[in-house]
């Protein structure tokens, strides 16, 4: 069996570490990324000895375009036969009325979500075009379905991600790539931590009375997707806690 190559993004915390241990766990090679040095390493060891499997770890900003070129240029030979590209880093950052928003917020998102998702597609692209074979997968959210109030600019970015998600498909029909999307609903990970800025009491509140997604129902949702046989792609998956209806609408009662 040929050993595949994933990278993933965002892998020091959340969907992106068990994304990492899901995809080691099948027998990938691993390339990892994020910007907290000492958690990537720690991941990058863990990993390595827990499974066996070979693993990079690449510390560097999404939203820096020369890093992230740099980053894929530094790939030696055997790293650059990727198989899986995996755009999972991203945030929300602020949850108010768009007439109060925070306009660095604003560029937080869009900068991370939306131009360093299309940054790393851009590098990695080119290596699985080489080789007409390939499969991308991009975190997106039930945000990028619908709006609720206060998501404004969040929701904008998952938006462009599912248009840049169906512009893939169509541009890399041609060339053997597979592109699929994941849209997770309320997930208990950082996520609300970094959105409300540290607060954790905000943070917890979101989650209150119903049983959030965790990031082991994403690292499944990705095992089903990339253990489909070669035929078949499975374009979008959305899923939600059992007690979510729509992205603003929770049964929070006992
Ligand atoms: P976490 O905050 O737990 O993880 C986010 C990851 O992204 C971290 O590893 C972080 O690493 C990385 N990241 C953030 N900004 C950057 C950056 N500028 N450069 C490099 N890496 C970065 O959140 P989740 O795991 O929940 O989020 C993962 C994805 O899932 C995001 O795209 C999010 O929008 C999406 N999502 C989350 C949902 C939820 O409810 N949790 C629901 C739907 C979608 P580091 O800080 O070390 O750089
Ligand atoms: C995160 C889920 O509903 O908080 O993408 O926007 S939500």
């Amino acid at each position: 069996m040929n050993t595949k190559t994933a990278f993933i993004t965002g892998t020091t915390s959340g969907f992106g570490l068990a994304i990492a241990n899901r995809l080691a766990s099948l027998g990938y090679n691993i390339i990892i990324t994020g910007r907290r040095r000492e958690r990537l390493d720690k991941v990058a060891d863990d990993v390595c000895s827990h499974y066996g499997v070979e693993v990079l770890p690449l510390c560097f900003d999404v939203r820096d375009r020369e890093a992230c070129r740099k980053a894929v240029d530094s790939l030696p030979e055997h790293w650059q036969q990727i198989d899986l590209l995996i755009n999972n880093a991203g945030l929300a950052a602020g949850s108010t009325p768009v007439q109060e928003g925070d306009m660095d917020d604003w560029e937080r998102m869009i900068d991370t979500n939306v131009k360093g998702l299309l940054y790393i597609s851009r590098f990695v692209i080119p290596l699985m075009v080489r080789r007409k074979s390939g499969h991308i997968i991009n975190i997106s959210s039930i945000a990028g379905v619908e709006v609720y109030p206060s998501g404004n600019v969040y929701c904008a970015t998952k938006h462009a991600v599912n248009a840049i998600t169906k512009g893939m498909r169509i541009d890399l029909l041609k060339e053997n790539i597979k592109v699929s999307s994941i849209a997770p609903g309320a997930a208990e990970t950082e996520f609300s931590l970094v959105r409300f800025h540290g607060d954790q009491d905000k943070a917890d509140a979101v989650y209150k009375g119903i049983v959030p997604l965790n990031a082991e129902d994403i690292a499944d949702t990705v095992e089903f997707i990339v253990t489909r046989p070669p035929h078949v792609n499975i374009n979008d998956i959305l899923l939600t806690p059992a007690r979510q209806a729509n992205t603003y609408l929770y049964n929070r009662d006992n």
